[in-house]
């Protein structure tokens, strides 16, 4: 069995797959702290979790004349950097995707992304010692391999275009700490890539290869998925090279508290509404609504400062709103949420708009309904 020597995982985590396993915690949790708890942080594998030795791990760096390879130990001899950063699945609220129209994938819920702070080495630093100088160099694409290998033997891996590393530069880390604590298995021991600002997709964990090219990663998950489409293009007609690899992802916000179907006191007055907002390409959260009333009126958030600049906002921001009820309000109420960047880039209002067959990039306003006990 591939999967006999999968780690052990938190029970809390509820799993939309097993073989491979895929789960995300309850979504209630992830506003209780800045920083997701690794134990709790959503995990997204697409095939077995590799056993990785690390006295006999090396990290290959590719450059034009020369291959480093560094062990763990040189890893951490090197400068270490920290960065808080979201890692969220393309697919997160893919569910919701589904009531529109049937979509393939996961059927994530609104908590498959984390916040956490990432600890390693910079990509820049490695790439120096390999004779690359990533603001001159004329390749087209950054390419990383992991170790988790399918039953072709062919392994996870993925690419980013070389202009979105010369803007993020310095701040692409190869973590080998997540929240101070060394990588759980689950989220890619010993090494990953955090790319800040950029999809969970090519933050490529159990990292076990980097090198520039002239083409895209060849892998099924860089070719062949995650990537977006109208929502008229559907199984029969679509053609993934004609679309481009998700990279930075949409501005998106969810309610976390109180979870849908809960049943506010009798008599309420007014719910308190929790939940996150984040932007990908570090665009800060500038603003957070919510509604009471499925989206007739609005109310603003207020916004827990997440210590980031507005333009290298890698963190999300956490927020929260005490919304009145209409008096004497009894029965359903509807919740919604809806969060604005720096760019001033707002949420779609419905799914429908934004529905595509792979169910990604849903970023359209988050609706939890709750009730008012008579
Ligand atoms: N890296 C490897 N080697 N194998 C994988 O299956 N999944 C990717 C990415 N990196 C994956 C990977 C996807 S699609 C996501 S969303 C994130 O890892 C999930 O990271 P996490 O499991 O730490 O939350
Ligand atoms: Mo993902």
């Amino acid at each position: 069995d591939p999967y006999g020597s999968e780690p052990a995982r938190n029970p809390v985590l509820i799993p939309s797959s097993k073989k491979p396993f895929n789960a995300e915690p309850p979504a209630l949790l992830l506003v209780d702290s800045f920083l997701t708890p690794n134990e709790l942080f959503y995990v997204r594998n697409h095939l077995p979790v590799p056993q990785v030795n690390l006295k006999t791990y090396t990290l290959d760096v590719e450059g034009p004349k020369k291959v480093l390879k560094f062990t763990y130990d040189d890893l951490i001899k090197l400068p270490k950097k920290s960065v808080a950063a979201v890692v969220q699945c393309a697919g997160n609220r893919r569910s919701d995707m589904v009531d529109i129209k049937p979509v393939k994938g996961l059927n994530w819920g609104a908590a498959a992304i984390g916040n956490a702070e990432w600890s390693g080495v910079r990509l820049s630093d490695l790439l120096k010692q390999c004779g690359v100088n990533l603001d001159t160099t004329t390749k087209k694409h950054l390419v990383f391999e992991g170790m988790d290998k399918g039953p072709e033997g062919s392994v996870y891996g993925a690419s980013i275009p070389i202009e979105l590393a010369k803007s993020l530069k310095d701040e692409i880390i190869l973590a080998y700490e997540m929240n101070g604590k060394q990588i759980p298995r689950d989220h890619g021991y010993p090494v990953r890539v955090i790319i800040p600002g950029v999809v969970g997709a090519r933050q490529v964990k159990w990292l076990n290869k980097i090198y520039l090219s002239d083409e895209e990663s060849e892998c099924h998950w860089q070719r062949r998925d995650y990537k977006g489409f109208n929502s008229s293009i559907d199984w029969h007609n679509v053609d993934f090279d004609s679309s481009v690899a998700i990279m930075q992802l949409p501005v998106v916000s969810a309610i976390c508290d109180p979870p849908a179907g809960t049943e506010l006191e009798e008599g309420s007055e007014d719910v308190t509404v929790r939940g996150y907002a984040w932007s990908g390409g570090g665009r800060g959260i500038i603003r957070v609504d919510v509604s009471a009333d499925g989206g007739k009126t609005w109310h603003t958030a207020e916004l827990q400062p997440n210590g980031q600049t507005p333009y290298r906002a890698w963190a999300w921001t956490l927020w929260e709103a005490t919304v009145p009820l209409p008096e004497g309000h009894v029965g359903p109420v509807e919740l919604v949420c809806k969060a604005v960047d720096v760019s001033y880039n707002v949420q779609p209002d419905g799914v429908e708009g934004v529905w595509n067959l792979r169910g990604v990039l849903n970023n359209a306003w988050h609706r939890v309904t709750v009730t008012v006990p008579p």
